[in-house]
C-alpha cells in the first residue's frame, strides 16, 4: 500500500520556506465575502461556528437568493422584487474602465526602508531617519495590453511606488526601463494609439509587431534608444521580482532652503536580473496567462519577499551642463560609470492585496503626487504627465474624492476645505468650510505651515513662450548604439532576432525599410543583420539631425547577463516523475533544491502522483500536458525504465524536454530518461548544459550549475538563423 503522500507542490515538499531571516508570512485565510465584508467598510464579527446571513446592501436579511419573485410559479418576474433588482443592478455596474494604458497590473504592499540619509540633500521626511520605515504599495504593469492580456506580451513593464510618507503620498511612477519613447508629452497619444489595436480591426492585441507600431517609430527617430531596450529581453521579464524599476526623469531633491539637486532615481532588484526567450514567452502566455502575477502572489505567500534597493543618482547643474545629453531628456540615461548609483534604501513587499479591485484596481498614481523635498524638473514629458495622470483618475474612478478610497488615502493627517462631491467618505464636521475664518478652537484653522509646507524649487524662466524641441534633444542615435555595445553577443543576438521578428510582421516594405535605415545610424552590422533577416538590402542611413557619436564606453550595467544572481534561489526547477522514480534520488535533488533555496514542482503523466521505488506516494503538482517546461528555469527527468518508455510516446513529454532544450535551459537527465531524449530526437546533441542525474554528487554539480539560470552556448545550435 503507498505511503503517505509527500506534497508535490512548490516550495520544498510544502514546508514552510528556511529563510529563517524572514518573518513568517501571515497565513492567507481563505473566507468567504460575505463573513468579512461590512457595507460601510466595518468588520462584521461573526461567532465562531456561524455563518453570516446573506443581506442585501441595505442589510436587510434575505431569505431566498435562488429565486426570483414571480406572479404564480410559471409567471412574469416583479418590478416589486427589490433583491433580484438590487443584485442585478450592482453587477451591471461591476466594472470600471480599464486604465488607458498600463491596464493589466498587479499590486502588494510592503514597506520602504531608509539605509542611507539623504538629509544632505534633501528635507523629505521619508529620507531623513536610518531604519525608519514607509509603508508602501507597488503596482507592476504592462502598458499595451488589455486588462486581460497575458503577462508574457513584449512590453515595457510599468514600475509605480505609492509611499505613504508622514508628510503626504510620494508616489514613483517609473518603468522597467530607464528611458522613453519620446521627448515631449503631447506625442504621447500618438504613440499609444500607434501601439495599441488598430482601431477599424481591434487587433492586434498587446503587442507592437504591426504596422502602425513601426509606422510611427520610423518617422520618430527620437524612439531609437528606447526600440534597442524594447527589442532586448528586458521588456520579457522572468518574473516582477527579477527586474529593475526607474524613476525615468531627473527629479529634484530639495534641502530645508530650498537648494536643489538634481536625482535620478533606480530601483535594483535582490534577486538579480533575469528574462526569458521570446520563443519560450509565447509559450508560457499560452500555458499560463498570469505567469507573473501568479509567481509574486506564491513568493509573497511562501515568505520569499521580493526586495530592490533604491539607488539615486545626484547631480547638480553644473554636471548636468557638462554632461554630453540634456538631463531633461527622458530618451538619455546618465551610465552610472559615469555618475554611480548611491544605495539609499530598500524596498520589500510582504502581503498580497485583499481585494484585487479594491486596492490594485483602484490605486491611482500620479506623477505630481510628491512631498516637501521632492519636487519635479522642467523634462517636457514629466510636465505633461502631471496634469495627465490626475485627470485620468476623474474618468476612470467616477470623481475627485478618489483620494478617499483607502489605498490612496494618505497615512498622514489630512485637513482641507474640499468638500462633497461624489463618493464623499471622509467628511469633517464643524461650520467652517473656508479660509481665513473665525471658528473653531483655534480660530480659523486649518492653516498652512510655510516652514512644513511643500515649497516649489524657484526655478528661473528661460525664454520666450515657444513650442520648439530643444538642440540638446537633438541626439537620436548615440546612447542607441552604447546600450548596444553594452550587450553580451547573446544579448545582442536577441535584439537582432526581436526586431527582424517584429518587422517580418510589418506587411509594407517602405516601412520595414524606413525602420532599418534608423539600425544604420546605430550600427552597421545590427543593420546588415536585420535587412539579411528580412531578405532585403540595406537601405541608405536615415538623415540624422545629429550624426552618432561612436566613442561613448559601453556600460555594464545595461545587460541582464551580467548582472544575473550567479545563484539559483527563488528559481523553481520542474522535475519529471513516473511510477517507480527512484525515491533515493528524488530526495536528494529535493534536499539540494531545498538548501540553495530553490524551489520545485512535480510534473508527472497524472495530477494524483506517482509511486515512487520505495512505495510512496508523490503528488503531483501539474500533470505533463498542463505543466510544460516554459513554466520552470531548469527540468530534471527522473522517469523508471518503464515510465520513460511511456513519456517516449508522448507528444507533451517530448515537448517538456525539446523546450527546455530549444530554451537554452540545464536538464537534468535520470539514469532511465535515455528513451524519451531518444525519441525527442535530442541524444546526439546532448551537450553540457544537460546533466546526467544518479546520485548525491550529480545532484550537486546540476544545482550549482543552474545558477548561471540558462547554458547560453547552446543557442547557436538551435537556431537557424545563427548558423
Ligand atoms: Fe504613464 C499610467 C509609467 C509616460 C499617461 N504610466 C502609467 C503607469 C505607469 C506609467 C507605471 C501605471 C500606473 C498604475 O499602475 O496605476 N508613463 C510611465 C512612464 C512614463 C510615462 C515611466 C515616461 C517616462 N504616461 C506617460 C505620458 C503620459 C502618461 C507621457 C501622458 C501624457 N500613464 C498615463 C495615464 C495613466 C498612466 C493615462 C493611465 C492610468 C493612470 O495613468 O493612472 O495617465
Amino acid at each position: 500500500m503507498a505511503k503517505p503522500a509527500p506534497s508535490g507542490s512548490t516550495k520544498k515538499a510544502g514546508e514552510t520556506p528556511k529563510k529563517a531571516t524572514k518573518t513568517p508570512p501571515e497565513a492567507k485565510v481563505e473566507t468567504s465575502f460575505a463573513e468579512t465584508q461590512g457595507s460601510g467598510g466595518e468588520t462584521h464579527q461573526v461567532a465562531e461556528g456561524d455563518v453570516a446571513v446573506l443581506t442585501t446592501q441595505q442589510g436587510v436579511p434575505v431569505a431566498d437568493d435562488q429565486n426570483s419573485l414571480k406572479q404564480g410559479a410559471r409567471g412574469p418576474t416583479l418590478l416589486e422584487d427589490f433583491h433580484f433588482r438590487e443584485k442585478i443592478f450592482h453587477f451591471d455596474h461591476e466594472r470600471i474602465p480599464e486604465r488607458v494604458v498600463h491596464a493589466r497590473g498587479y499590486a502588494a504592499h510592503g514597506f520602504f526602508e531608509l539605509t542611507d540619509s539623504l538629509a544632505d540633500v534633501t528635507r523629505a521626511d521619508i529620507f531623513q531617519r536610518v531604519g525608519e520605515r514607509t509603508p508602501a504599495f507597488v503596482r507592476f504593469s504592462t502598458v499595451a495590453g488589455s486588462k486581460g492580456s497575458p503577462d508574457l506580451a513584449r512590453d515595457v513593464r510599468g514600475f509605480a511606488v505609492k509611499f505613504y510618507t508622514k508628510e503626504g503620498n510620494w508616489d514613483l511612477v517609473g518603468n522597467n526601463i530607464p528611458v522613453f519613447f519620446i521627448q515631449d508629452a503631447i506625442k504621447f497619444p500618438d504613440l499609444i494609439h500607434a501601439a495599441k489595436p488598430a482601431p477599424d480591426r481591434a487587433f492586434p492585441q498587446a503587442q507592437t509587431a504591426h504596422d502602425n507600431f513601426w509606422d510611427f517609430i520610423s518617422l520618430t527617430p527620437e524612439s531609437m534608444h528606447m526600440i534597442m531596450w524594447i527589442m532586448s529581453d528586458r521588456t520579457l521579464p522572468r518574473s516582477f521580482r527579477t527586474m529593475e524599476g526607474f524613476g525615468v526623469h531627473t527629479f529634484r531633491l530639495l534641502d530645508a532652503d530650498g537648494r536643489s539637486t538634481f536625482v535620478k532615481f533606480h530601483w535594483k532588484p535582490k534577486a538579480g536580473l533575469q528574462s526569458v526567450v521570446w520563443n519560450e514567452a509565447v509559450k508560457i502566455n499560452g500555458a499560463d496567462p498570469d505567469f507573473h502575477r501568479r509567481d509574486l502572489w506564491d513568493a509573497i505567500n511562501a515568505g520569499d519577499f521580493p526586495e530592490w534597493e533604491l539607488g539615486v543618482q545626484l547631480f547638480d547643474e553644473e554636471f548636468a551642463n557638462s554632461f554630453d545629453f540634456d538631463v531633461l531628456d527622458s530618451t538619455k540615461i546618465i551610465p552610472e560609470e559615469i555618475l554611480p548609483v548611491r544605495i539609499v534604501g530598500r524596498l520589500v513587499l510582504d502581503r498580497v492585496v485583499d481585494n484585487f479591485f479594491a486596492e490594485t484596481e483602484q490605486v491611482a498614481f500620479c506623477t505630481q503626487t510628491v512631498p516637501p523635498g521632492i519636487d519635479v524638473s522642467n523634462d517636457p514629458l514629466l510636465q505633461g504627465r502631471n496634469f495627465s495622470y490626475l485627470d485620468t483618475q476623474l474618468k476612470r474612478l467616477g470623481g475627485p474624492n478618489f483620494t478617499h478610497i483607502p489605498i490612496n488615502a494618505a497615512k498622514c493627517p489630512v485637513s482641507n476645505f474640499q468638500q462633497d462631491g461624489h463618493m464623499a467618505m471622509t467628511n469633517p464636521k464643524g461650520r467652517a468650510n473656508y479660509e481665513p475664518n473665525t471658528w473653531g478652537p483655534v480660530a480659523g484653522g486649518p492653516r498652512e505651515d510655510p516652514v512644513k509646507g511643500f515649497r516649489s524649487y524657484a526655478a528661473e524662466p528661460d525664454g520666450p513662450k515657444l513650442r520648439i524641441r530643444p538642440e540638446s534633444f537633438a541626439d537620436h542615435y548615440s546612447q542607441a548604439r552604447q546600450f548596444l555595445l553594452s550587450q553580451e553577443p547573446i544579448e545582442q543576438k536577441h535584439i537582432g532576432d526581436a526586431l527582424v521578428f517584429e518587422l517580418s510582421k510589418v506587411e509594407r516594405p517602405d516601412i520595414r525599410s524606413r525602420v532599418v535605415s534608423h539600425l544604420v545610424n546605430i550600427d552597421a552590422d545590427l543593420a546588415a543583420t536585420v535587412a539579411d533577416g528580412l531578405g532585403m538590402p540595406v537601405p541608405e542611413a536615415a538623415q540624422a539631425a545629429r550624426p552618432t557619436n561612436t566613442d561613448l564606453a559601453p556600460s555594464a550595467a545595461l545587460s541582464i547577463v551580467r548582472n544575473g544572481p550567479n545563484a539559483f534561489a527563488g528559481r523553481k526547477v520542474g522535475i519529471l516523475v513516473t511510477d517507480g522514480t527512484d525515491a533515493k534520488l528524488f530526495a536528494a535533488l529535493t534536499a539540494a533544491l531545498d538548501a540553495e533555496d530553490a524551489l520545485f514542482e512535480v510534473v508527472a503523466p497524472k495530477i494524483g502522483g506517482a509511486t515512487l521505488s520505495d512505495g510512496t506516494l508523490l503528488a503531483a503538482k501539474q500533470k505533463i500536458d498542463g505543466g510544460p517546461s516554459v513554466l520552470f528555469d531548469a527540468i530534471a527527468v527522473l522517469p523508471s525504465a518503464e515510465g520513460a518508455a511511456l513519456l517516449a510516446v508522448d507528444a507533451p513529454a517530448k515537448d517538456f524536454v525539446t523546450d527546455a532544450f530549444a530554451h537554452c535551459k540545464f536538464i537534468g537527465i535520470g539514469p532511465k530518461a535515455e528513451p524519451l531524449f531518444q525519441k525527442a530526437g535530442l541524444i546526439d546533441d546532448l551537450d553540457e548544459g544537460c546533466m546526467p542525474l544518479t546520485g548525491a554528487k550529480d545532484v550537486a554539480s546540476f544545482v550549482e550549475a543552474c545558477g548561471a539560470l540558462r547554458f547560453w552556448p547552446r543557442e547557436l545550435n538551435v537556431d537557424l538563423d545563427a548558423q
